[in-house]
């Protein structure tokens, strides 16, 4: 039976991907590095140092520690401008009626995501103060497909991870769910993926208040 459900935020609460593509977009360009939206796909749930690592795959020369280091810190400097600009028209289609339909059944919510920039985000889109917990970047040391994130949600809401539902969009946060040993829903760029218990392509596709009734 689902007492819990944990929000990933990039990709399924918020339209953040965009602005992440646009500031390593800049950052590559900048050092002549390669990179385009289908590598953009790879980074969906990715650490920010991890992110780099696969942008720099396709560099000419070998960056030190201290060099990558500067890069991330230059990419996120762009994408903290992008996302002060964010108003609640960021929210993603049936975001905020999920959220607040499983609340008004006594469902507590959670955000489980691998960004540092989450509060700020969150903030942003004035939907800092619905959550129960909010598990974030700067709070675990393995990223995503590491179950950290969302086994740190569960325990800020006092849940056991069986009785979890992961909503994700990256298919390292699908497996990150999985991991946990909770129920996932995979939306957006992971709607296909097959590992899932769950599958919409938007939360507006799918009454989840309503699947979770089901369930009991
Ligand atoms: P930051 P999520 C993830 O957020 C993004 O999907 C991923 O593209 C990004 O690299 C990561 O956060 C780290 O973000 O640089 O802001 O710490 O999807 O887990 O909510
Ligand atoms: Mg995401």
């Amino acid at each position: 039976m689902i007492q819990a459900v944990i929000f990933d935020l990039d990709g399924v609460l918020v339209t953040t991907d965009d602005s992440h593509y646009e500031a390593w977009k800049q950052m590559a360009d900048e050092e002549g590095i390669y990179f385009d939206r289908d590598i953009n796909q790879r980074l969906r749930g990715v650490s920010r140092m991890e992110s780099l690592e696969i942008i720099l795959e396709r560099a000419e020369k070998a960056y030190t520690e201290e060099e990558k280091t500067a890069l991330a810190t230059r990419k996120n400097n762009y994408y903290v401008a992008l996302i002060k600009k964010l108003t609640p028209s960021a929210l993603l289609p049936g975001a905020l009626d999920t959220v607040n339909a499983l609340k008004k059944q006594g469902i507590k919510v959670a955000i489980g995501s691998s960004s540092k920039n989450a509060p700020t985000i969150l903030k942003q889109v004035g939907i800092a103060d619905l959550f129960d917990a909010v598990a974030d970047g700067n709070q675990i040391k393995r990223s995503k497909p590491a179950p950290d994130v969302f086994l740190l949600a569960a325990e800020l809401m006092d849940m056991p991870p069986a009785v979890c539902l992961v909503v994700e969009d990256a298919d390292a946060g699908v497996e990150s769910g999985l991991n946990a040993g909770m129920t996932v829903l995979a939306v957006g760029a992971a709607a296909g993926n097959q590992k899932a218990h769950l599958r919409a392509d938007t939360l507006s596709d799918i009454d989840l208040a309503a699947y979770i009734r089901s369930q009991k």
